[in-house]
């Protein structure tokens, strides 16, 4: 009797921490699924179908609907799809790597809503039109403070949800001082301490730079510094996006294809090197500002090569791992194998068929980092070509496989429609090829980005083609992605529930190797973030000081 009571107050707990990483998907699935309407919306009008008209009601009326509709599109996407999605998933594989709940689930009660409060404060000024900076601010162009405020509540709210990780962390090495850290949970670590530090340089933009400007404390900005302020953030940025996709490749996409994760320790150091390589690079996305100079752009391009690496290092062990499973399914052949894959499963072929896009994303980032071929690259099609294949492709169509998964284990119902599902993701892949393709194609043409290309009075007549590549691809993936989402809907509010004995298990993929032989310093943090702190100060120390003592507050501000 007892232990039956005991269990259910178990499963009641387990249930309540269910719903909370719920609560933090349906955020993130409607961010999605609004922000991507804007996709086709722009795709179409590069091929010059201009659909704008038809959104007054909701847009601003002319070009400026083709900037809000971008906007939308970026910060909803890039930003909250993205952020509710891994702090709800990071709290899952957390809680499931230590075996025990949040130590103080009001801290991450009190982040979660942080960001609710910072998402809606963000929605008004967007839906309203005077928030139209695109999601990388572009200073000096000023959009409403409550933009800024909104999206700082949002950062904030994940450094307190990243506050509630840490603590329970600690309270696990308390109790096991000499045990490895649990693979997963040790990766959700990593991935909200980098976010931690990326975000101190965004932070400081608005909070000392920008939100004062806006509520007309201060004069002015200094665009340059405020530049190099976001791409101390931005390029971090993406990693903190990739990592949870990461961390299903090397420890839960094995399991699902029956293998086994092929290297801890080759894993735990990947996550390590992003950690202190991510931050001391953002010049990357400065090649061209004036205010910086060749020495300090050299030395980011040269440490953006070293970022590379331990994606390689991914690429070469998440293989080995999908390898092992295969040939355990009885593949063989230099690549047979793959058809030994679970093609069916519409969790593993979404993480397939993202990492495969991503080769090509990874690929076209190693391009952009070359400081002479950037010249070419920067600015054009061809950069969101590029990020459609990293945050769209490897990153979504990841947390589209987790979902599949993740979504039946919280609602305890069967995935509807598994074959809708693989559909979504065969036909979202298919549009990205298209999409991202044309993009990268007409960028090296020399077409800009975040331009409305269809209102152009004329393009060259080599562009047309590739545009109208652009509006198909772009949206057929806008059918794949809302597949995803009507999938996933359903699951969630279908009557048919897991029979007594099923559901769906956590796929937590065992190591090959014992892990406690991973050696100690593979999980210890000190010298770590040590070495992670000089090398942040070392690349941006001397610039950030000299731009700082030279800071002029004197550009005005634009309204955009
Ligand atoms: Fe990037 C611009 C360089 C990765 C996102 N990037 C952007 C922007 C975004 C973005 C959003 O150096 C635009 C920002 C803006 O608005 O201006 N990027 C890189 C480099 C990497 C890179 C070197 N980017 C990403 C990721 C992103 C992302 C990841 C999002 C998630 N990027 C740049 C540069 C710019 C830039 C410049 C500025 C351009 C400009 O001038 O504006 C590297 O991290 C890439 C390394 C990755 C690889 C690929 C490894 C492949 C793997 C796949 C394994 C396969 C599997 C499947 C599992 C080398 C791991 C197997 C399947 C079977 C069937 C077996
Ligand atoms: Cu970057």
């Amino acid at each position: 009797m007892l232990q039956d009571r005991a269990k259910q107050a178990e499963y009641e707990l387990e249930q309540r921490d269910r719903n909370f990483v719920g609560y933090h998907l349906i955020v993130a699935i409607a961010a999605l699924a609004v922000g991507s309407t804007f996709g086709p919306l722009q795709a179409l009008e590069h091929a010059g179908i201009d659909l704008y008209p038809q959104m007054e009601w909701l847009l601003q009326s002319g070009q400026g609907a083709y900037y809000q509709g971008l906007t939308i599109h970026g910060v909803l996407n890039a930003l909250v799809w993205t952020t509710f999605f891994i702090t709800g998933f990071l709290t899952l594989t957390l809680i499931k790597g230590l075996g025990r709940r949040l130590r103080y689930p009001v801290i991450n009660w009190v982040g979660f809503l942080t960001m609710v409060v910072g998402l809606v404060i963000t929605a008004i000024p967007l839906l309203a039109g005077n928030a139209t900076v695109l999601f990388t601010f572009y200073p000096p162009m000023q959009p409403s403070s409550l933009f800024y405020i909104g999206l700082t509540l949002v950062v904030v709210g994940s450094w307190i949800e990243g506050l509630g990780f840490y603590l329970t962390y600690y309270q696990w090495r308390q109790e096991n001082p000499d045990t490895r850290t649990p693979f997963i949970a040790f990766a959700s670590l990593i991935t909200m301490v980098l976010w931690q530090i990326a975000t101190i340089g965004v932070a400081a933009e608005i909070l000392g730079m920008l939100l004062p400007a806006s509520l007309g404390w201060t004069s002015g900005m200094d665009p340059q510094l405020a530049r190099t302020l976001f791409w101390f953030t931005g390029h971090p940025l993406v990693y903190f996006w990739l990592l949870p996709a990461y961390l299903s490749w090397y420890a839960m996409l094995p399991k699902q294809v029956d293998g086994k994760m092929f290297s801890d320790q080759l894993a735990r150091l990947a996550f390590w090197l992003f950690l202190l390589l991510s931050v001391p690079l953002g010049f990357h996305h400065q090649f061209v500002d004036p205010g910086i100079p060749n020495g300090w752009k050299y030395i980011h391009f040269a440490l953006t090569y070293a970022v590379a690496i331990p994606s390689f290092m991914t690429l070469f062990t998440v293989v080995a791992s999908l390898e092992y499973g295969a040939v355990k399914r009885g593949g063989s052949g230099l690549f047979r194998w793959m058809l030994a894959l679970p093609w069916t499963k519409p969790s593993v072929v979404a993480q397939l068929l993202a990492g495969l896009l991503f080769i090509f994303g990874g690929i076209g980032g190693i391009m952009n980092a070359s400081y002479n071929v950037n010249l070419a690259l920067h600015n054009t099609a061809w950069v969101p070509g590029h990020f459609h294949l990293t945050v769209a492709s490897a990153v979504t169509m990841t947390f589209f496989g987790i979902s599949y998964w993740l979504v039946p284990y919280i609602v305890g119902k069967p995935l509807w429609a598994p074959k809708l599902a693989l559909a979504s993701s065969w036909i979202y892949f298919v549009g990205m090829l298209v999409f991202s393709n044309a993009m990268h194609t007409v960028g090296l043409l020399g077409a800009p980005r975040r331009v409305p290309l269809g209102l152009a009075p004329y393009v060259p007549s080599e562009w047309s083609g590739h545009l109208w590549r652009v509006g198909i691809g772009g949206t057929i993936m806008y059918v794949g992605l809302m597949l995803y989402v009507v999938v996933v809907l359903v699951t969630a509010l279908r009557r048919k529930k897991f029979a007594e004995g099923e559901g769906v298990e956590i796929p937590v993929a065992e190591s090959r190797r014992d892990v406690q032989a991973t050696p100690l310093w593979l999980d210890r943090w000190v010298p770590w973030l040590t070495a992670t702190a000089i090398l942040v100060l070392l690349a941006y120390g001397p610039q950030l000081y000299e731009q700082l003592t030279n800071a002029q507050l004197n550009s005005p501000s634009f309204p955009p």
